[in-house]
Parts: structure tokens; sequence; C-alpha cells
């Protein structure tokens, strides 16, 4: 199978994860998200957005899709065979991308890293204070969920973690509020040591000239457009 990504981001990140965890390989076929989208990667994605999944004669796109599909190929507990398991996780993949992600973690890094990197200016005040409510009110949510349990959905880890984790992967760069939610950060802790994280992180490094910078992009013309990043 081929995957379609732009290894720094969260989106590719988690699928790729996923992917290791469960020992799928994966080939990459870097797309450089600074360049308009070619024919053919449309053809596979009419979105223009990364990541997508080849498989043959299938190509899926949606970052949580993939990873569903992904897990699908053998029997693993972080996609149980089971009606409700499957419904949590997701769940809090509904969740992450619509608001975990979109509202809270991606404008942070957007206005902190991102703007910083491409020259864009100084962060947009406003936006940050906004996704700081934000990030403070799921937090919280989140922090409380992982009070109760060790993983986001039962006792073992899930898709959902992965999915979860992938916007805290610049917590530190977007000045994400983390610390008065330690079981968050313990959770946080736990999936960032996962070995398939860590390959994750080392497979990024060498594709895309990402290594000390991981947002870097080597050309600032469509910044708006990278990692779909919001300003407000
Ligand atoms: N909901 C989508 C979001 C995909 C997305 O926004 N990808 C970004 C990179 S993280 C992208 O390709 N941006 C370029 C663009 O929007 O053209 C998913 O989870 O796959």
């Amino acid at each position: 199978m081929k995957l379609y990504g732009f290894p720094p981001s969260p989106n590719t990140w988690k699928v790729r994860a996923v992917a290791a965890h469960l020992g799928i390989p994966l080939q990459l076929e870097f797309v450089d998200l600074t360049k308009p989208r070619t024919a053919d990667y449309l053809k596979i994605n009419p979105t223009g957005r990364t990541p997508t999944l080849v498989d043959g004669d299938f190509a899926l796109w949606e970052s949580n899709a993939i990873m569903q599909y992904l897990a699908s190929q053998k029997p693993n507990s972080l996609w149980p065979n089971d009606a409700r398991a499957r419904a949590d996780i997701t769940r809090w993949q509904c969740w992450q991308l619509a608001h975990w992600g979109a509202d809270a973690c991606m404008p942070l890094v957007f206005n902190r890293l991102v703007k910083k990197l491409l020259n864009l200016g100084p962060p947009d005040q406003a936006a940050v204070a906004k996704a700081t409510d934000v990030f403070n009110k799921e937090a919280k949510l989140l922090d409380a969920h992982l009070a109760r349990q060790p993983y986001l959905v039962g006792r073992e880890l899930t898709l959902a973690d992965f999915s979860v984790a992938a916007n805290l992967l610049y917590a530190k760069e977007g000045e994400m509020p983390l610390e008065p939610y330690a079981h968050l950060r313990d959770w946080f802790g736990g999936v960032s040591a996962l070995p398939a994280w860590k390959e994750t992180a080392a497979a990024a490094r060498h594709s895309g000239g990402v290594a000390e910078h991981p947002l870097s992009p080597p050309h600032p013309e469509e910044p708006a457009r990278l990692l779909s990043m919001r300003s407000g």
C-alpha cells in the first residue's frame, strides 16, 4: 500500500504511526504541500489534501478513515472487533478532527510556530486567546476522562489515542497550556514513548528535510494551506 502524505503533519503522522504499530508496510509518497497538487494526485484525492492511501484500485482520503481501514487488515487491539468499542473510538476521532484539532491545537501551532517559520508576522493574539480557551475546555474534559482510565477507550491503546495524541506533536512549540492537566500529560508521555511513535519521528526526519524544524517547509508560498492550519 502507498501513503501519499506530508510526514511532519499530524494527519500523516498518526496514519504512519498506526501502520508502524501494526507492522503494516506503507510506501510513503511525499506530497509537497508548497506546490499545486498534480492532476494525478487530484484523481486519487479531489480535495487536494493529505494523506491519501492507495491500496490497489482503492483510494481513501481522511486520516481517521485510513487508520480504521489499516487496522481492519488484521485482528488487533487498536481496533477491536466490537461495535461499541469501534463506535467509542470513532467518537473520539470525530471529536479530535472537529474540536480538539481544528479549534484548540491547530490554531496555537499555526500562530506560534508556522507563522514564525514562514515569516508571516506575529501571532494573532485574538486567535490565540480563543484557541487557548477552547484548549483549556477540551483538555479539562480529556484530563478528567484520563483520570478514570489509562487510555481513551477502555483499558488498552486504540486508534483513538493515536488520533488525539497527534495534535499534541507540537505542544511545546504551540505553547499549549498542558501544565494543569497531569493525567493528559502522563498519557501523552506514554503514547510518545511507543516504539511506533519514535519510529514515525525518525522516518519523518528522513523524509522532507524536517529534522530540526519539523514544520519548516522549504517554500513559503502557500502558507495558509500548509497543514490546513487556520489563522483564526
Ligand atoms: N480532515 C483531513 C484533513 C487533511 C488536511 O487538512 N491535510 C493537510 C495537511 S495536515 C493538507 O493537506 N493541507 C493542504 C491543503 O489543504 O491543500 C484528514 O484528517 O485527513
